[in-house]
């Protein structure tokens, strides 16, 4: 048996639990959080408020609050039962102490635990007391105030009586420890994101969120008692609903339950985000299946048998999601998790189960909303017509570029190499930018697009003038891996595509255009971590004839000194003003040449965000446009809309 791993044989069967080392979670903490990275320092507190949820679900807590405190600690508070103190007759410690030292696998302290669970819940606090500086507990039970504190794992106060109550509850403060994580600062808006879709996803729980650091405190107060309704409400509000009711579908059998619920807007994308367990499933899986499958047969079904639908013509899956907004929300006792990310769900039965309660309520609902089914149902047909144009539109855009010398677009400066693993595409906006960088490139393996003047506006426009548009067309021959639902990664030319634009309000305008326009149109490009965004200087320092760039205001004000010295030289700073403003030298030095640059990985997360600000800049409602702007006035003074 390993020193990490021993076994307790004290427990029964039916309760294993590997008891570990809090060194263990020390040693590699990435193992029990993802990362030691800004993603899991957050993770930490997803970690302990799950608990808290779990006491909600069990129905024994309705309000949960999470502080940021100065400093970047953390302080979760709920008033559930309070996290048992009792002594347990196994360990002969207080259960307290146990949930904070013991890592628990598998089973369930004090048992009974909880029926339904997250795939990580319970086992979160042991991990998070081991990567913190130092962590508080106050339970509130038994008219009592019941305390205990480590530091790094230890205990450092073994439990004992503080005080006296009439509440119960439990609080938890940690400070992340530093020497475990990249990062200790918190952000406040991934925080609140993620605290909003748990309050969603449990009808009636408040979550409070508020974040102290500042002069005068920032929250929020979340509980919406439509659940999920209110989730997709929430998601389509700055879009234009097509009917207004949200449709909301529920059932249970046996151990598990699922609830889904739609809307349709007048755009032509599918928003569709489900959770297991009230973890959320990016990867999709049975329950997504499921509904998938329903959606398709009922709108088939109703259409047809009501003569919108002629003949033998059929929607497709494809065409029945044009413009959903759903959120499908499953809970169950044996969740299997899977995927690269385990963020598939993998039991079949739940695909039967969510096809069932969309099959019959969707399909009654319709019945008694004919004027709402007829909408979507039209709607789906207009997607069908759409697709066809597409079909014609991209054989059409085939044909014509396979007359073009090489295929390729005059836009491009390719690379010699052929091997797309090996091969860099680089889009830069601008004539200048562009001439720098195919000048000062590696043309062995970095090629250069060079793109201009306003991108269509792929909010408003449908997928065949997409296929057509001749600012696009360019790059998605570049790519050369097709568009849509033809896009095929094995075809793609380059497995690097970095998006090189100035680190100014018009930059990031196009940056935005661009992760829009893949994360609509070639996903896969960002889910297989292809796409990145260069990360140009911002300074550039001079003392007498030695030249050195900084890439933030901290690095600056340290380069200056370091340059200065003693001797209190005179150091000239300028700030750059546009990539096309640098010699060919200096940007293949400080943006291109793979030893020396920064690339930031685009994510799924950042491209899902960059296409709702999209939303809310371009798309027709006036009115989240104007708050935008004002919200983030000193961003957006130039932004051409
Ligand atoms: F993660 C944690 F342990 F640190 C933590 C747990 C943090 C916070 C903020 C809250 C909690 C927590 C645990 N809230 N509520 C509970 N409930 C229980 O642990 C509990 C209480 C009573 C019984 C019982 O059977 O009587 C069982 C359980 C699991």
């Amino acid at each position: 048996m390993s020193d990490e791993t021993k076994v307790t044989q004290e427990y029964g069967g039916e309760q294993i639990q590997v008891l570990e080392g809090l060194e263990a979670v020390r040693m590699r903490p990435g193992m029990y959080i993802g990362s030691t990275s800004s993603s899991g320092l957050h993770h930490l507190v997803y970690e302990i408020v799950d608990n808290s949820i779990d006491e909600a679900l069990a129905g024994y807590c309705k309000n949960i609050s999470v502080t940021i405190n100065p400093g970047n600690s953390i302080t979760v508070t709920d008033d559930g039962r309070g996290i048992p103190v009792d002594i347990q007759p196994q360990t002969g410690k207080p259960a307290l102490e146990v949930v904070f030292t013991v890592l628990h696998a598998g089973g369930k302290f004090g048992g009974g635990g909880y029926k339904v669970s997250g795939g990580l819940h319970g086992v979160g606090a042991s991990v998070v007391n081991a990567l913190s500086e130092w962590l508080r507990v106050r339970v509130f039970k038994n008219g009592n105030i019941y305390e205990m504190k480590f530091a790094r794992g230890n205990i450092t106060q073994e439990m004992r009586i503080v005080g006296t109550t009439d509440k119960t509850g439990t609080e938890v403060t940690f400070q992340p420890d530093p020497e475990m994580f990249d990062t200790t600062q918190y952000e406040y808006e991934i925080l609140h994101t993620r605290m909003r879709e748990k309050a969603f996803l449990t009808a009636g729980l408040s979550i409070s969120i508020t974040d102290d650091r500042g002069d005068t405190p920032v929250g929020e107060t979340m509980c919406y008692e439509g659940g999920i309704r209110e989730f997709v409400t929430w998601c389509n509000r700055n879009k234009t609903p097509i009917h207004n009711d949200v449709i909301y579908m529920s059932g249970t059998k046996d151990e598990a339950s699922a609830e889904i619920a739609i809307q349709y807007n007048d755009g032509f994308n599918e928003f569709m985000l489900s959770f297991a367990n009230e973890v959320n499933t990016p990867e999709g899986g049975m329950h997504e299946t499921g509904f998938k499958t329903a959606l398709t047969r009922v709108l088939n079904a109703y259409g047809t048998k009501n003569g919108i639908i002629k003949g033998d013509d059929k929607v497709s899956g494809e065409d029945c999601r044009e413009g959903i907004t759903a959120i499908i929300s499953v809970k169950l006792t044996d969740a299997q998790f899977e995927g690269q990310t385990k963020a598939k769900l993998g039991n079949a039965y739940i695909s039967t189960l969510v096809q069932q309660i969309v099959g019959d309520q969707l399909a009654t609902y319709f019945e008694e909303h004919p004027q709402t089914a007829k909408i979507i149902l039209e709607k789906a047909m207009m997607a069908n017509r759409a697709r066809e144009a597409a079909r014609k539109a991209r054989e059409n855009a085939r044909r014509k570029t396979g007359l073009e010398s090489g295929g390729m677009p005059d836009k491009l400066q390719d690379c010699n190499e052929k091997d797309p693993s090996l091969c860099e595409l680089y889009i830069v906006e601008g004539d200048s930018a562009a001439g720098s960088a195919i000048q000062g490139r590696d043309s062995r393996f970095q090629a250069i697009l060079a793109m201009w003047g306003k991108m269509l506006n792929v909010e408003k426009a449908r997928m065949d003038k997409v296929y057509s548009n001749e600012k696009l067309s360019p790059l998605i021959t570049a790519l050369g891996g097709g568009i849509g639902e033809d896009f095929d990664v094995e075809k793609l030319r380059y497995h690097k595509i970095v998006i090189m634009s100035d680190a100014d309000v018009d930059g990031a305008h196009i940056r935005t255009l661009l992760l829009t326009f893949f994360f609509r149109y070639m996903r896969p490009l960002i889910e297989n971590g292809f796409i990145y965004s260069a990360v140009p200087p911002l300074y550039k320092l001079k003392r007498g004839k030695t030249e050195r760039v900084a890439y933030s205001d901290e690095q600056r004000d340290q380069v200056s000194a370091e340059m200065r010295g003693d001797s209190n030289a005179k150091v000239e700073i300028s700030r750059f003003k546009g990539l096309g403003e640098m010699d060919p030298h200096e940007l293949w030095e400080t943006t291109m040449d793979p030893k020396t640059r920064t690339l930031r990985r685009i994510t799924l997360e950042d491209a899902r965000r960059a296409d709702e600000i999209f939303t809310v800049l371009m798309g027709e409602q006036v009115e989240p446009r104007k708050e935008w702007i004002e919200h983030n006035a000193k961003y957006a003074i130039n932004i051409d809309i």
